[in-house]
C-alpha cells in the first residue's frame, strides 16, 4: 500500500487548489497510476481501519444489479446515506432547514435510514438512487456487461474488449438526481500466463476517504471474477483522472503519513461458496487484518 501513501504525498506537494462542486476545495492532480500486485497480499489499507464489511456488501449490491439503499443499511452499510438523504431534503423543501453536516442534519439522516429500513414503500420512493452502478453493470440498456465479461474471459482469453463501463450518457442526469454520475467510469480485464488482471479508469477520486475502499473493492471483483474463470488473480491497475484531497482531510492525510504499513491481509472466499452472482457476505473472508486506529473524516456531498 506504499503506493498509495505515495499519491497522498504527492497530492499533499504538488497538488493544485481547486474548487469543486460541493464546495468544500480541493487540491489536486490529474492523471496518476498505481499497480497492486495481488499475489503480494490483499490490498486493504493498514495504515488507518477501512471498514471491510462496507466494501464487502457494497460490492454484492454492485454485482446483484441492486441500486436502492435499502440491502446497504439492512446491512449497516452507511457510505451512500448522504446522497439520497440530501435528495430527499430538497424535494421535500427542507435543504434550508438541515445545513449539511450539522448536528439536526445528522438526526434527521439516521431518522431517514430507520424509515428506509422499516418501511419498504418508503424505501422504494427514497431509497432509489437511479441507475447507478449495479443497473449499469448487470442491465446497459439491455446488456448485462459484467455475465457478459466473464463469458468472454473464459471463452476468450486473449480479447481486448474484457470491458464494463458504468458511464451511460443517457442515463447521466437521472443518476445525477438522487445518486451521483459514476466515479469508477470503466474498467478492463487482462489475461496471461493464467492470471487475471484488471484496470480501472476512475474520473474522479476522494483520495482520503474513498480511494481505499475503491481498491480494495476491485481487488475483491478481482478475486471474484477470477473464481468463477478458474485463473488466478494478477494485478488490478488504478488509473484516475481528477484525483483530490479535500481541504478538510489535509490534516488527516497528515497523520496517515506519519505512520508505517504493516503486514497485508489475505482474502479466502469458501470452497463451498456459490458462484459471484449468488455470492454472499459469509461466503468472503479476510484474515489477519490487523490495521492501525481509523481516522474520522467529514464526506463530501
Ligand atoms: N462521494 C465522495 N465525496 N467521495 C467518495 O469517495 C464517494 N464514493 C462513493 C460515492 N460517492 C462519493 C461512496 N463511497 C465513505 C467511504 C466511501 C464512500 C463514501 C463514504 C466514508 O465516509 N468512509 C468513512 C466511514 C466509513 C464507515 O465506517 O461508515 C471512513 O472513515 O472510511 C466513491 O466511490
Amino acid at each position: 500500500m506504499q503506493s498509495y501513501l505515495t499519491l497522498l504525498d504527492h497530492i499533499l506537494t504538488k497538488g493544485t487548489t481547486k474548487g469543486d462542486r460541493t464546495g468544500t476545495g480541493t487540491k489536486s492532480v490529474f492523471g496518476y497510476q498505481m499497480r497492486f500486485d495481488l499475489r503480494q497480499g490483499f490490498p486493504l489499507l493498514t495504515t488507518k481501519k477501512v471498514h471491510w464489511k462496507s466494501i464487502v456488501h457494497e460490492l454484492i449490491w454492485f454485482i446483484r444489479g441492486d441500486t436502492n439503499l435499502r440491502y446497504l443499511v439492512k446491512n449497516g452499510v452507511r457510505i451512500w446515506n448522504e446522497w439520497p438523504f440530501q435528495y430527499y431534503l430538497q424535494q421535500n423543501g427542507l435543504a434550508e432547514s438541515f445545513p449539511k453536516h450539522s448536528p439536526e442534519w445528522k438526526s434527521e439522516m439516521k431518522a431517514f435510514v430507520q424509515q428506509i429500513i422499516d418501511d419498504a414503500d418508503f424505501a422504494a420512493k427514497w431509497g432509489e438512487l437511479g441507475p447507478v452502478y449495479g443497473r449499469q453493470w448487470r442491465n446497459f440498456s439491455g446488456v448485462d456487461q459484467l455475465a457478459g465479461v466473464i463469458e468472454s474471459i473464459k471463452t476468450n482469453p486473449d480479447s481486448r474488449r474484457h470491458i464494463v463501463t458504468a458511464w451511460n450518457p443517457v442515463d447521466i442526469p437521472e443518476m445525477a438526481k438522487a445518486g451521483l454520475p459514476p466515479c469508477h467510469t470503466m474498467f478492463q480485464f487482462y489475461v496471461a500466463d493464467g492470471h487475471l488482471s484488471c484496470q480501472l479508469y476512475q474520473r474522479s477520486a476522494d483520495t482520503f476517504l474513498g480511494v481505499p475502499f475503491n481498491i480494495a473493492s476491485y481487488a475483491l471483483l478481482v478475486h471474484l471474477v477470477a473464481r468463477e474463470c478458474e485463473l488466478k488473480v494478477g494485478d488490478f491497475v488504478h488509473t484516475l483522472g481528477d484525483a483530490h484531497l479535500y481541504s478538510n482531510h489535509l490534516e488527516q492525510t497528515k497523520e496517515q503519513l506519519s505512520r508505517t504499513p504493516g503486514k497485508l491481509p489475505t482474502l479466502r472466499i469458501r470452497d463451498d461458496a456459490p458462484g459471484i452472482f449468488d455470492i454472499g457476505f459469509d461466503d468472503i473472508e479476510l484474515i489477519g487484518y490487523n490495521p492501525q486506529p481509523g481516522i474520522k473524516a467529514p464526506i463530501a456531498v
